[in-house]
């Protein structure tokens, strides 16, 4: 039996702050809606610690979106993780949900407990639930974990410029202090750029590592691949892959397409594919971060 949570009073009051003070990390937070208002009792309340550019982190806030729960999300500082002390947490990955006092690591078992929470609480009815996690569902949703979003952090980080812009979230966010700003910005960018093509001690710390563990030459080609594969053998002729409501799968891969949303790698990418549609058509449906209450 699932434990009732209760939603702190303090994350409606967030909602307005949020909306001021952080309208850089788009997209705005909007009123809750009724159904979101709804769940607060019965779902509890949720805080995602997060990197703004992290695809699994992505696909778990896609989700809240689509179901309308409310969250918050609080940015860890990749060079710190300073964040984690407040919940002594061990795991040193994101995300991390905190439902209520209770940690739940990894993004498939945060998206699997969510989605029995948002079933108990019958936020959505048990049938489309069981659609929405179906077998396939659940194989290219692991697919989109484990093939597909290990090729986008190779193409956002390709020259230093590049790797820059990836990390310029990262002035944005409320609580880094100025030197969290500047040190993530230039030295994780400078990190993150000498380590596409390095030698073999800095390929163990990045993205060097990431393209020679999965056999990555032409990282854009890899992409293109990729989604070539997504849309032909994952979506078909459907509006999604779940066929006319989204699942799993699309929310996973939309989320990891949603973390570069900043970069030019995401524009030429929904320039040069035939993936817009589909993107546009889940976005819509998702209208990312309308359950968002307050973004730290
Ligand atoms: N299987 C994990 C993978 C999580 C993961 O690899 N997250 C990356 C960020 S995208 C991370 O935290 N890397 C360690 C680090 O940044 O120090 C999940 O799905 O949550």
């Amino acid at each position: 039996m699932l434990r009732r949570l209760t939603a702190p009073v303090a994350t409606l009051g967030g909602l307005v702050t949020a909306g001021i003070v952080d309208r850089a990390l788009t997209p705005g937070v909007k009123p809750l809606t009724t159904a979101a208002t709804s769940t607060l009792n019965t779902v509890g309340p949720i805080r995602l610690y997060q990197y703004e550019i992290c695809p699994f982190c992505n696909k778990i806030k896609a989700l809240l979106d689509l179901y309308r729960v409310p969250y918050e999300t609080l940015e860890v500082n990749p060079l710190t993780k300073k964040e984690y002390k407040d919940i002594g947490s061990d795991y040193r990955k994101v995300p991390v949900a905190m439902l209520g006092e209770e940690q739940v690591n990894d993004s498939a078992v945060i998206a699997k407990v969510l989605l029995e929470r948002i079933g108990a609480a019958g936020v959505v009815p048990a049938a489309e639930l069981k659609h929405f996690s179906s077998p396939s569902a659940l194989e290219w949703a692991e697919w989109s974990d484990k093939k597909f979003s290990v090729l986008l952090f190779p193409n956002i980080t390709r020259s230093f410029s590049e790797s820059f812009e990836a990390f310029g979230y990262v002035m944005q966010v409320p609580h880094f202090s100025l030197l969290d700003k500047v040190s993530n910005q230039f030295v994780g960018a400078f990190f993150m750029w000498l380590a596409q093509d390095s030698p073999a001690l800095l390929e163990d710390l990045t993205a060097g590592k990431i393209k020679k563990k999965y056999f990555i030459d032409d990282e854009r080609a890899a992409l293109h691949a990729g989604i070539h594969e997504w849309l032909r053998d994952g979506v078909g002729d459907k509006p999604f892959a779940g066929g006319d409501k989204p699942n799993l799968a699309d929310i996973s891969v939309f989320g990891a397409l949603k973390a570069i949303d900043r970069t030019a790698a995401h524009k030429e990418i929904l320039a040069e594919t035939s993936i817009s549609p589909w993107y546009n058509r889940v976005k819509a449906l998702v209208d990312p971060g309308n359950s968002c209450t307050l973004r730290q």
